[in-house]
């Protein structure tokens, strides 16, 4: 159910900078006078700017770029992907968050957002660099009725939304390296990882967190990732704000999602390819057996990757270890 707070919102916005008396407001929202007042100082602190004048009413004149679970539901054109929001300034990890709501029977569809994390991950224990204010650090918890085996098509179906995310909203030419990297001219502009809770071959809940690095520069990135990372405004030379960027995400994804769900796999898989890095070009592919090299041919039917060897011989690989090239590092 939609808060009185959005409520509010709309009703101010719907009137386009004119004022709404205070009388119109209380009547359309069933409260007190006072309490739209007092709603109005918690907008302000959300770092809207409103004008109150004496027998007029209130009036917007200022939304903020600043992130607030109501910034981003205000206009969020979406039926369950984030209607029920979580927004801090400052996490460890906005996927903890996730796992803690899942476990108290948080809604199919929850979303985590912060401005900061000081202890960002990334698969395999690996860290995520995630600076104050400057991308999208988010985790939406979903409860999709698949067999666990399909989980990691959350993954590939989590880059196609980004991909076409930063070339509809951005103007980019993302590129899509398996399983989970996004790339812009060969540097890593965003990362998905995919945390399954399940039982008896029936998943409970995914946490599905991305990480995209949007108003970096490039010196904000640690010394360690500044010659592999990059930002859309890096990439771009544009800045974006966080809040429509964040709106256009979770509409697309929830679009693809219920595509997913009732079409299956073979929709995601083409436009998937659509974005694929380097298929079509050699690797290195190190499993816990071995290290050979392998053409990379595509993904199956059901997101494995095919690849095949010198001789010809292929192979379908759910989790391996690619190693892409000398001049990239091999943990990304
Ligand atoms: C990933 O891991 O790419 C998954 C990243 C997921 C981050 C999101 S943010 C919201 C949610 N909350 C979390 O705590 N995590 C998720 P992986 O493929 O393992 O890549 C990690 C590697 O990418 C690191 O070892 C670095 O080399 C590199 N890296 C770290 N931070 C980066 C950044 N901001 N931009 C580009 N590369 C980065």
């Amino acid at each position: 159910m939609e808060s009185t707070r959005s409520k509010l919102i709309h009703l101010l916005q719907d009137r386009e900078r004119e004022y709404v008396s205070g009388q119109v407001l209380s009547e359309a929202l069933n409260i007190s006078r006072s309490a739209i007042w007092k709603h109005m100082k918690e907008l302000e602190k959300d770092g809207y700017t409103i004008e109150a004048a004496p027998r007029k009413g209130y009036r917007i004149v200022h939304t903020p770029d600043k992130l607030s679970a109501n910034t981003v539901k205000w206009g969020l054109e979406t039926n369950w992907l984030g209607q029920r929001l979580h927004h801090y300034s400052s996490v460890g990890s906005t996927q903890l968050h996730a796992h803690e709501f899942a476990q108290q029977n948080a809604e199919h569809g929850t979303v985590v957002l912060a401005d900061e994390q000081t202890r960002g991950r990334g698969r395999l224990n690996r860290s995520w660099h995630s600076r104050k204010g400057e991308g999208v650090w988010m985790s939406m918890l979903l409860r999709p009725e698949i067999e666990p085996h399909r989980a990691p098509q959350m993954t590939l179906l989590a880059a196609t939304v980004l991909a076409e995310v930063l070339k509809t909203h951005c103007g980019m030419k993302p590129q899509i390296k398996w399983p989970n990297d996004i790339l812009s001219n060969g540097k890593k502009l965003a990362g998905i990882l995919t945390e399954l809770q399940a039982e008896h071959d029936q998943i409970q809940y995914i946490v599905l967190g991305t990480g995209i690095n949007v108003n970096h520069e490039a010196e904000h990135f640690p010394e360690e990732i500044q010659s592999i990372a990059t930002s859309v405004r890096n990439e771009t030379g544009q800045s974006f704000e966080l809040t429509p960027f964040i709106q256009a995400l979770l509409q697309t994804f929830e679009k693809r999602y219920e595509e997913y769900m009732e079409h299956g796999f073979q929709r995601i898989k083409l436009r998937w390819e659509a974005f694929a890095y380097r298929i079509g070009e050699r690797v290195v592919v190190k499993t816990a057996k071995r290290e050979w090299r392998a053409l990379l041919l595509g993904i199956e039917p059901d997101g494995a990757l095919k690849v095949c060897d010198e001789d010809g011989k292929e192979e379908i690989l759910y989790s391996a270890e690619i190693k892409w090239g000398k001049d990239e590092d091999e943990n990304t």
